[in-house]
């Protein structure tokens, strides 16, 4: 820590007040304030006695004075919610006022250069249920430690720039915790008497904190093993609770295609013994990297045909290869601190994107990724949370594991690869990787190996880490005499944190087609880095149709007008599956938002014009090969993705049109539909794989297309293809179809649904996810009742974010109803949920936050219940999303 300067202007050491108020997690902290560490710790030893009453922790560390660290040589240990028992150096008791011990610091005011820290508190796993630290989720005792959870294990310097080599032994009664795991080797385990074990396990490889891992519990395995390139055998295990061990062989064979992947790509060999993971049901985010022994939510691991859908076997299969890929990207090249933070995420979640495109089907693979950014990521940079890719401040960290650090992130990695070409960039990361092993280092850091290595100049380029916000694009075009102008300009709207905006350096790909469908010279990729750019393209014999942003090349929004025939020229022929898709968004699109702002006017609705149905006729009659593609391009964007066309969104009147569009379309090719739905009908058993997902894709679309109107017989229809289907994708999307139809056949599958699948709480989780969507006059009064059910558990994470998340996001007209019950619901439940998991209730605070998106009277009652919120004692997490959106 720094030296503080008094009032008169004299350097002094802070109090313990002081030291305790900047590391409390109300504080505000900057990223150009950091310091490096005071003390390095080379080495730490620690001792968990695990008893019903509370765990007891004894840890031992070789510290040293940093000696790049200049200013003042107290040493701080954060550490909170914790019982200090002794502190000692050198073997020696530290006498009470040796030390100072506040309510989120230990500080020793001038321990020696060199010596060993004994450190011994009681911690207590049991009524842990903010989920940091370590706490039980059912049988299972568990740690999570990034970011900050380590200081509630023991007082430790809780910063990922001091990086230990650990040893870790755990003692626990042999027949409740029969299975004993920490990070790295098992060294030695056995009998501990009075029916007690334990086990030492080391960890070779210098580590941050936030990376340590320890479970015990009564655990069901499987186990695999994977030979790497170079012939060493690795071990893989995967734990769950008893029971649930036959819904983990596609995590397993996931882990082991990963593992292939990064070999053949970067290679990147595996680099240690064994790699665990461990399937926990209480978990608050979707899974954990922790050196050689992951920690999953059961969610990103249980995929069974009949229990799991093809969402879920994608999503099981993403996040496994995710946490392998960060064994370098995170592990073995950390943050210097978490301001850095996407130097490990953004840059996993772009490996991890790689990954699922070579897995099949990339044109779609990718549409999901520039989805997730469109309606996920661009509403977050243009609301209250806006941020940089590498935030400038923050109050509590776990409120930026955000979609822009993550998704954003990764886009700008992609970025970066797309201008070095692929084999260069492979190698960039490599040289990265290489630079900097055992290191925790900062973004400008990667950025720095990124150009030594490609030899690209990212002076500019550096802007999309520094300034937060969605860059907006238009294009226009001149065409006169066989000649094309093309001028693109760029601007930024102000976010909450930075009012001016520097232009950025933007990869635009750009193709052009002639009125058959042909490319008319190569695809191009421009470069745009000024406010206003313009290009000139000779020789054409008439106007050619333009594909702009193909690929969806950089994180922007693009406004270029182009006519209905366009779009429906480029949704034929285009290339690019992405391009064609777009096109396809961009036309209906162009209809939702003329209805929509015409139903907000109260005028009457606006028509779709012949031009989109002609298209979708077309479209049906020539279907692409990739039947997902189809599926895609047969989606109307969703609610979100229209309401980011106005400035203040009317629910209702957006709602209201894109019902009234499905309804037309699904109305004037109700037998193509029905066609579609029997030719892509199951003929088989369930099989996860391109062709078969798709397939799949299609038969829910039409089910659903048919629902939207009632079709004849479609009730019975649906409640038949729940009642054959051998797998969840197809009883989901017979569900789905049926979930806002009344009457016997809905009630009859989900009554069956709920009774099936009663023992499976992620099953239920869909379950609850469906009630909380029904579209329903008493739709509030519904989720009250679940909200006392004894299906629900307010404790889990995975059921509160089924039931609310459900319900905030799924129900659109009912969440937002005018009357504000929707929004006076989720404060409630925010309220009572911030006092056991903050994390997770600041999440539910970010669906209340943007409430200037929407028009009033949503927007006033959102705020409303903003203000209530702002009112009563909240965690340092959920006050400072709270006061942002208050801001
Ligand atoms: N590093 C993990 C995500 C993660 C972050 C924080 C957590 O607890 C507060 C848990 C997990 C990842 O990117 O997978
Ligand atoms: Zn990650």
């Amino acid at each position: 820590l720094a030296a503080m300067a008094d009032a008169s202007g004299h350097r002094r050491h802070p109090t313990i007040q002081e030291q305790d108020d900047m590391t409390a997690n109300t504080q505000r902290k900057y990223r150009a304030d950091y310091q490096p560490p005071a003390y390095l710790i080379d080495d730490v030893a620690l001792d968990f006695d695990i008893r019903d009453t509370g765990t007891r922790v004894r840890g031992q560390y070789q510290v040293r004075r940093n000696p790049d660290a200049a200013g003042a040589a107290a040493l701080q240990l954060d550490g909170r919610d914790m019982q200090l028992h002794s502190v000692a150096i050198d073997g020696r008791a530290l006498g009470a006022d040796e030390y100072e011990l506040g309510e989120h610091a230990l500080v020793i005011a001038a321990p020696p250069s060199q010596f060993s820290l004994t450190i011994e508190n009681e911690i207590d796993p049991e009524h842990n249920l903010a989920l940091e630290g370590l706490y039980r989720s059912g049988d299972i005792l568990c740690t999570q430690c990034e970011a900050t959870g380590f200081s509630r294990i023991t007082y430790f310097p809780d910063r990922p720039d001091v990086m230990s080599r650990y040893t870790t032994r755990i003692e626990a009664d042999a027949d409740q915790y029969p299975v004993l795991l920490a990070n790295g080797n098992c060294v030695e385990s056995g009998d501990a008497g009075a029916g007690r074990h334990y086990a030492v396990f080391e960890d070779p490889f210098a580590k941050p904190c936030y990376l340590f891992a320890l479970v015990a519990g009564d655990l069901g395995m499987i186990r695999d093993s994977y030979t790497t390139a170079s012939g060493r055998e690795v071990d893989l295990r995967l734990y769950t609770e008893h029971g649930n061990e036959d819904q983990c062989d596609h995590a397993m064979a996931s882990l082991k295609q990963a593992m292939a992947w990064d070999e053949d790509t970067y290679g990147l060999e595996y680099d240690l013994d064994s790699y665990v993971t461990v399937a926990v049901g209480s978990f608050n985010m979707g899974a954990m990297e922790n050196k050689g022994l992951n920690v999953f939510n059961t969610a990103c691991i249980f995929a069974r045909a009949d229990t799991a859908t093809d969402g879920d076997f994608a999503l099981v299969r993403d996040v496994v290869a995710h946490e392998y890929f960060h064994n370098y990207t995170g592990n073995r090249v950390t943050c210097r601190d978490w301001f850095q933070l996407s130097l490990k995420e953004g840059l996993t979640v772009y490996r991890e994107h790689q990954f699922a495109i070579d897995q099949g089907s990339p044109g779609v693979t990718r549409i999901g990724q520039v989805r997730t950014i469109r309606e996920v990521q661009f509403p977050e940079d243009g609301g209250p949370r806006a941020h940089p890719v590498r935030p400038e401040s923050y109050v509590e960290m776990n409120n930026f594991y955000t979609i822009t650090v993550y998704e954003k992130g990764a886009e700008v990695i992609r970025m970066i690869a797309q201008m070095a070409g692929r084999d260069a960039f492979l190698r960039a990361v490599r040289h990265y990787l290489d630079k900097h092993d055992g290191q925790a280092v900062t973004i400008e850091d990667f950025v720095v190996a990124m150009e030594e290595s490609t030899g690209l100049d990212l002076d500019q380029f550096r802007r999309w880490y520094a300034q937060a916000g969605t860059p907006r694009l238009t294009l226009t075009t001149e065409f006169d005499q066989n000649q094309l102008r093309v001028r693109l300009t760029q601007s930024t709207p102000a976010t909450p944190d930075q009012s001016e905006k520097q232009p950025f350096d933007i990869p635009v790909a750009l193709a052009m087609f002639d009125a058959q469908g042909l490319p008319v010279g190569e695809p191009q990729v421009l470069r745009l880095n000024q406010a206003e750019q313009q290009w000139q393209f000779d020789g054409f014999d008439a106007q050619p149709t333009i594909s702009a942003l193909r690929g969806f090349t950089a994180p922007v929004k693009l406004d270029y007008p182009q006519s209905d025939a366009e779009l429906a020229r480029l949704m034929a022929f285009d290339s690019d599956p992405v391009s064609r898709w777009d096109a396809a968004q961009a036309l209906y699109l162009n209809t939702l938002v003329a209805d929509a702002r015409a139903r907000g006017a109260d005028q009457p609705p606006a028509a779709a014009p012949q031009a989109l149905f002609d298209a979708i006729e077309s479209l049906l009659a020539t279907p692409p090969d990739d039947r997902a593609l189809l599926a895609e391009m047969l989606t109307l964007p969703s609610e979100t993705r229209i309401g980011e066309q106005f400035d203040a969104t009317d629910v209702f009147a957006v709602n209201g049109a894109r019902r009234a569009l499905k309804q037309e379309i699904a109305r004037r090719f109700t037998g193509l539909f029905e066609t579609l739905r029997d030719a892509h009908a199951a003929s088989g058993p369930y099989v996860f794989d391109v062709a078969e997902s798709g397939r799949r894709r299609v038969f829910a679309l039409a089910l659903d297309y048919l629902a939207a109107i009632d079709a004849p017989g479609i009730r019975d229809h649906a409640l038949a293809v729940y009642n054959d289907a051998d797998n969840m994708t197809d009883r989901m999307a017979a569900l789905g179809a049926l979930r806002d139809l009344t009457g016997d056949a809905r009630t009859r599958a989900m009554t069956d649904f709920a009774e099936r699948w009663a023992d499976y709480p992620l099953v239920m989780d869909k379950w609850l996810r469906l009630q909380a969507s029904t579209r329903r006059d008493d739709a509030i009064a519904q989720v009250r009742a679940l909200l006392e059910d004894a299906r629900f558990d307010f404790t889990n994470p995975n059921r509160v974010r089924a039931l609310l998340g459900g319900f905030a996001r799924g129900n659109g007209e009912a969440f937002h109803h005018a009357d504000g019950q929707g929004y006076q619901l989720l404060a409630d439940e925010i309220l009572r949920l911030d006092r056991l998991n903050p994390q997770l209730a600041a999440a539910l605070a970010g669906l209340l936050a943007p409430w200037r998106r929407y028009a009033s009277p949503q927007g006033t009652a959102m705020r409303e219940q903003l203000t209530r919120l702002a009112a009563s004692d909240l965690s340092a997490n959920t006050g400072e999303i709270v006061a942002a959106g208050l801001a």
